[in-house]
């Protein structure tokens, strides 16, 4: 059936990919409503060669609404999707505002779609660094188990909204004309000190917290747990931030429960949903992020058994941040919900 698919966030970097993803899947729209703040309010966004003028989010915004996907923040997130629900929406929340909430299904189809069913109107969206993890772990897990992952990162500016991309790509320019960057977004636009990203390297994604990890890397460890519905998952991570647009890059290191050899790890990523097996270091194939932007998919590479512990992997995971790791994985949900 023909589905109301409310935006909320249109104008935002997710916003926009969600719009994309839409008319590629050739998602069952009956109307579309982007919604977003007052200041955007007017404004408009193309859909399916239409121009559609972007409505003021407001709780009577969402009445008719079928599917509510929401992209413009935990605080907004908090706001609206209770108006949202109680107007027989179901949200398919892209931020961090429920996500650990234990009536909210944490989802990432290819790992766990079952947990769709029991939602009670809100699906929440996992962070983008755990969903091209867990897509790339999943094969290893159900044929070999493992409680152990060790992941660092090196995650792409778009993670941070369509303005630290701006600022990425003044900065470099700036640097290169031997002028003063300026630096107001990264690592994170609310706190006080900012640093330039080009030409450098920022170990810290997302708020610091008080055990000396950010909230990004939390978020990777503590969603990875629901996801797979295992809490004896320990997962310990770096999350830092290099200068490229789009797509995250993650060294996984994981130790498996059984016993393996390379032909088996190589067959189960080659047949695991959403995964491509790019692996091929002598003839110097490999996943990197220019090549899996606009693509839907997990790239996986330099897969190699760790040199001192057996059951030790060591793998290259790389996804397109702002499609895998929000837009197409939301709007897969929603297909779910249709
Ligand atoms: C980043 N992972 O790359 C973040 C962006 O919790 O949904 C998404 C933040 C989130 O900075």
């Amino acid at each position: 059936r023909e589905m109301t698919v409310a935006i909320l966030g249109a104008s935002g970097a997710v916003g926009e990919q969600l719009l994309r993803n839409l008319e590629a899947r050739n998602f069952p729209v009956k109307e579309l409503r982007p919604l977003a703040s007052k200041r955007s309010a007017g404004k408009t966004i193309r859909f399916r060669n239409e121009e559609v003028v972007i409505r003021e989010a407001t709780p009577e915004a969402f009445e008719g609404v079928d599917i509510a996907l929401f992209s413009a923040g935990g605080g907004i997130s908090k706001m609206f999707a209770p108006e949202a629900v109680k107007r027989g929406a179901v949200v398919v929340d892209n931020t961090n505002a429920f996500r650990m909430d234990p009536d909210v299904p944490l989802v990432v189809p290819e790992v766990n779609k079952e947990a769709i069913k029991k939602h009670k109107g809100i699906i929440a969206n996992p962070n983008c660094s755990t969903i091209q993890m867990v897509v790339a772990l999943k094969p290893l897990y159900d044929r070999f188990g493992f409680e152990r992952v060790i992941v660092s990162t090196y995650q792409a500016v778009s993670g941070s909204g369509a303005k630290a991309m701006k600022e990425l790509e003044e900065q470099s320019r700036a640097i290169l004309e031997g002028q003063e960057p300026r630096t107001e977004v990264m690592p994170v636009g609310a706190l006080d000190k900012h640093y330039p990203l080009a030409f450098n390297a920022i170990p810290q994604c997302d708020v610091a917290q008080e055990n000396g990890y950010t909230l990004e890397e939390m978020k990777m460890v503590r969603e990875t747990k629901k996801i797979f519905s295992d809490d004896r998952i320990g997962v310990s991570a770096t999350c830092v931030r290099v200068p490229v647009l789009r797509g995250h890059s993650e060294s996984v290191y994981v130790e498996l429960n059984k016993d393996f050899d390379m032909e088996e790890i190589r067959h189960a990523l080659r047949e695991a949903e959403g995964v491509i097996l790019e692996d091929d270091i002598a003839a110097q194939v490999y996943p990197m992020p220019l090549n899996a932007t606009g693509k839907d998919e997990v790239f996986v590479g330099r897969v190699r058994r760790d040199t001192v512990n057996p059951r030790g992997l060591n793998m290259w995971v790389v996804s397109d941040n702002l499609l895998k790791g929000a837009a197409t994985n939301a709007v897969q949900i929603a297909e779910y919900l249709v």
